[in-house]
């Protein structure tokens, strides 16, 4: 145990120097508590230390590694010809910029400030600089889908500030993207405007003098030096809401000199980061991958991004191949949603992709069918795939995480087992608290197995000691005294060939207790017919076997999930129900699907 300690202090205690600290870390490298019968739960890492995590990011890869010319981002918008590039040294200036522009407002050390837009550079921008200034930044995913949907991000923005309680919004500082003007403003409501531009017209957006301002206006006064604002290790650094896939999402609190350390070295080991490789991952920014494996991971790194606004389906299915011919990109992370829609499609719009080397999937447990297609297709069977487990609140498995599989009585299982993910022990970037509510923090992940931290995922550990996520704990089915996950008969379900995706949730039967209900969205040219329901249930019955056979199966033309494209199966357990109270859907991507699924419910028992 006491040599174990040591070689986790000597392991990141040796990454740590190739960072800069104003001052270095007094007393342990990681001080915690996770046993809740002891004393208050709590975690620490590098007390004592002072730093900035913009400073270390982009000052850094400028002046000390000499990389003010190599191209951070590559920016691709929503339409294939409008594209961008930013420098280290280029953002490092904007950055700087938008920190003073952020002080002149007032913003100190401290202050928190909700970040609402799409993927665009003044986002990367926006963020940065508040990691600057020491302010500590909330982001609300932006982009939603888009492709050729358009998205008044303005509007949706002062409702949301109409919503405040006692302490309003002070101040809005709006991007101008895609030529938005301000309501009434004389010079777009011209009618000589040829048809393309008056399509600009639409574009015109709600302004209040006293709360409202440019971007663009205040950065062209703002200065280009800017003192970053020294701060302790475990200062907060964002507050992120998480997925709410299984319930209301919970603000997790992450911390500056961990959560550098983390996620710097995950990103370089996880994808064996080279200097000339030019890595795509394609989360949205508002989601946890997005801060981690776009922003802060690569940056921390000098490493060179591509950041996509749009959708993989706009201007048409190939677009994700034509992005990476056209970038060269060589590393590629993406969700398995993701690649189960593209795979509806077939082989055929998947271009050369010549450049890659390595794959990586996050975000929900990928099906075997997926993977073979993802590994098969795009890798040309070459490129080895990196699966990425880690939550909002914890970031993947790695050198110094020590998970533990638990019975539901709360025994450490051995070799081949299932049960609960946990983990033994904090890593640096493990979250520190749930914003506002201790309890919640305590009662989500510390009171089920005290000692531990729970993760709320159900896990295998196969023969080779290889992890496998099953899914949400709170989403697995009992079908008469069998413990089932959703991603076994999921899987089952996805191996016939007219199923594109598939969601399986329990339904209350008065015999068995529970019942299996199946959602399934079929790839495109099959119907779903009396047949298919036939021989979808008997494939669940000879691969898993009879216990495991649905009781129901219905078309859905789509699923409801979350932003970041995770499935919202507590949403179809009540479809499934025809319970018209559906409880929180405030990360739910897309509210239209419900209806069409509350229409194609089948009659239960
Ligand atoms: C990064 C992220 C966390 C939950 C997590 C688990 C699921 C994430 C997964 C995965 C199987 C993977 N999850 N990655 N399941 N395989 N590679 O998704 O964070 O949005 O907080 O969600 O997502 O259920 O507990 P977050």
């Amino acid at each position: 145990m006491f040599l174990l300690l040591i070689l986790y202090t000597e392991f990141w205690g040796k990454i740590a120097k190739e960072f800069y600290w104003k001052t270095p870390y007094t007393g342990n490298f990681m001080d915690y508590n996770f046993d809740l019968t002891r004393a208050k739960i709590y975690i620490r890492c590098m007390q004592g230390a002072t730093t900035n995590m913009c400073y270390n990011v982009l000052d850094r890869n400028v002046n000390e590694k000499k990389l003010g010319d190599k191209i951070a981002f590559y920016w691709e918008g929503n339409k294939p010809e409008d594209y961008a590039r930013i420098t280290y040294k280029e953002l490092l200036q904007q950055v700087c910029k938008f920190a003073n522009v952020l002080r002149a407002q007032g913003i100190k050390k401290g202050d928190h400030v909700a970040i609402y837009m799409p993927m665009i550079i003044e986002l990367i921008v926006a963020m940065l600089a508040c990691a600057r200034v020491g302010a500590v930044h909330s982001i609300v995913s932006g982009s939603h889908a888009k492709g050729d949907k358009f998205i008044k991000l303005k509007e949706i923005t002062d409702e949301a500030l109409k919503l405040h309680g006692e302490n309003p919004v002070k101040k809005c500082i709006v991007v101008k993207h895609l030529k938005a003007t301000k309501e009434n403003d004389k010079t777009s409501t011209q009618s000589n405007l040829p048809p393309a531009k008056r399509a600009c017209l639409k574009l015109q957006i709600p302004w209040n003098e006293e709360v409202d301002v440019w971007w663009h206006e205040v950065m062209k006064e703002a200065g280009e030096e800017c003192e970053p604002e020294w701060c302790s290790a475990e200062d907060p650094l964002f507050i992120l809401y998480t997925s709410g896939s299984t319930g209301k999402p919970k603000g997790v609190k992450h911390t500056i000199g961990g959560y550098l350390l983390y996620t710097a070295t995950t990103f370089k080991y996880v994808f064996d980061y080279q200097p000339s490789d030019v890595y795509w991952c394609t989360a949205d920014v508002g989601w946890i991958t997005g801060h981690s494996y776009l922003t802060y991971g690569p940056l921390a790194n000098g490493a060179t991004s591509v950041l996509f606004e749009g959708v993989p389906t706009y201007p048409d299915v190939s677009r994700f191949w034509e992005i990476i011919d056209k970038y060269l990109v060589t590393k590629f992370y993406t969700a398995p949603t993701a690649i189960r829609l593209l795979m509806k499609y077939g082989d055929e719009p998947v271009k050369s992709r010549k450049s890659l080397k390595i794959l990586g999937t996050v975000g929900e447990p990928i099906n075997p069918e997926a993977w073979l297609w993802y590994y098969n297709v795009v890798g040309d069977r070459r490129c080895p795939i990196m699966d990425t487990y880690w939550q909002t609140e914890t970031t993947l498995p790695f050198f110094s995480v020590v998970p533990a599989i638990l019975s539901e009585s709360g025994e450490e299982l051995e070799g081949e087992a299932e049960g609960y993910l946990v983990f033994k022990k904090p890593w640096p970037s493990i979250m520190r608290e749930v914003y506002g509510s201790y309890e919640r923090f305590e009662s989500s992940y510390f009171k089920r197995f005290p000692g531990y931290f729970v993760t709320g995922d159900g896990c295998k550990r196969d023969k080779d000691g290889y992890y496998w996520i099953t899914g949400r704990i709170d989403d697995m089915l009992n079908i008469s005294g069998h413990l089932l996950s959703t991603a076994e008969v999921e899987s089952a379900i996805m191996e016939h060939l007219a199923v594109a995706e598939v969601a399986a949730v329990s339904h209350p039967h008065p015999v068995k207790g529970e019942s299996l209900y199946c959602f399934v969205t079929l790839k495109d040219g099959h119907e779903f017919t009396d047949e298919l329901v036939t021989e979808l249930k008997n494939q669940v019955r000879k691969k898993i076997g009879p216990i495991a056979a649905p009781d129901y199966i219905q078309i859905a033309a789509q699923l409801p999930k979350t932003r970041s494209g995770k499935i919202m199966r507590r949403l179809l357990r009540k479809i499934a129900r025809n319970e018209r109270d559906l409880g929180n859907t405030s990360t739910l991507a897309d509210e239209s699907v419900l209806e069409a699924l509350f229409k194609n419910r089948v009659e239960t028992i």
